[in-house]
């Protein structure tokens, strides 16, 4: 029975494989858990099983992993992470911490999952308030990866042997020649609008779009808006895979010092859209942490801050913030 629910689900998949979009209606008309072996269930693309009736240590929580033909869920895309986190709220297990596949015991510092492979850092992973980012190796004795409710389901480093719910990746070929950890976590092609032709001008390619950061300009978001000009917008990111790029991007170029303006505001409060009409993504991974009196997410500033940055100190999450602040303009050529 097993062997036979493991081989459908590898038929299933392997046709599908090249449009992710299309295996997913196809399995919503049936109950995804068809296509995934008991206890599972199909998250995105993959076979996932939330424990959320064991609480167990970071290397207990991987043996029953293996007991199911799995091994704790690897993070490794944005929108893989997408998947995940709106599974999380969706299914009301948004209480709880999942230990992940992923630690740094061996190399402080050095992030990889059980099979050596690096834990992607940074943005839009970890947690981060406004002046910080997670993994901070807390009291010297952190090292295992953690989900956690307390940081929105972004990644924290946690002490291994705190006993917490677990996730696992369902990976019934782990010893033969085909890893399916990797056939099925190969970053997908983002569907986005790819500008085919070379970029103007002060325009880079990143993301597959063409975009300028004006590093030299600081003004207010209305101003920011004329910079951007006629063939161009304020950025406007309703993708994970964008906001990972440009992240990518500022820190390749040494400009991760800069703050820049996004196209979002929310003129009406609360209702957060962009210039181009398009909703601007709230939550995680897209809006960052706030410590205040407590720690809270972005937006927070209510009706003194009614436009979206990327701030330079806040690891380049989405914050509001007084549209007369002075910040750099990130423009996207629509030409
Ligand atoms: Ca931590
Ligand atoms: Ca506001
Ligand atoms: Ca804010």
């Amino acid at each position: 029975m097993f062997r036979y629910l493991a081989s459908v689900f590898a038929i299933c998949f392997s046709s599908a494989e090249s449009s992710e979009e299309l295996f997913w209606g196809f399995a919503n008309l049936t109950s995804g858990d068809q296509y995934c072996p008991e206890g599972y269930s199909l998250v995105g693309s993959q076979c996932l099983m939330f424990v959320t009736f064991a609480e167990q240590s970071h290397s207990d929580a991987r043996q029953v992993c293996h007991s199911t033909s799995g091994e704790l869920l690897a993070i490794t895309t944005p929108t893989q992470f997408v998947h995940v986190v709106n599974h999380i709220y969706a299914y009301g297990y948004s209480g709880r911490q999942f230990w992940l596949d992923g630690s740094d015991a061996e190399n402080e510092g050095n992030w990889v999952t059980s099979t050596g492979q690096a834990v992607p850092r940074g943005t839009p992973f970890w947690a981060a308030l406004q002046d910080s980012q997670q993994p901070d190796n807390a009291h010297g004795r952190e090292q295992c990866l953690e989900l956690s409710s307390l940081e929105f389901f972004y990644l924290n480093d946690a002490v291994c042997e705190d006993k917490i719910n677990f996730i696992c990746q369902y990976n019934p070929q782990k010893q033969g020649k085909l890893d399916f950890a990797t056939t099925t976590q190969v970053p997908k092609a983002v569907p986005m609008e790819v500008y085919s032709g070379q970029c103007p001008a002060f325009y880079v390619e990143v993301g597959g779009l063409c975009l300028m950061f004006a590093t030299w300009a600081e003004e207010t978001w209305q101003e920011a808006k004329q910079t951007c000009g006629d063939s161009s917008d304020l950025l406007a990111i309703t993708d994970a895979e964008v906001l990972r790029a440009v992240y990518l991007y500022l820190h390749e170029e040494n400009i991760a010092d800069h703050t820049f303006w996004l196209g979002g505001s929310d003129s009406s409060e609360g209702n957060w859209v962009y210039t181009t009409g398009e909703s601007v993504p709230m939550g995680t991974p897209f809006w960052g942490l706030y410590r205040g009196d407590s720690v809270v997410q972005e937006p927070q500033g209510g009706t003194r801050e009614n436009c979206l940055m990327l701030h330079s100190g806040g690891s380049h999450y989405f914050r509001d913030v007084t549209c007369s602040s002075k910040l750099n303009p990130l423009c996207v050529y629509n030409g």
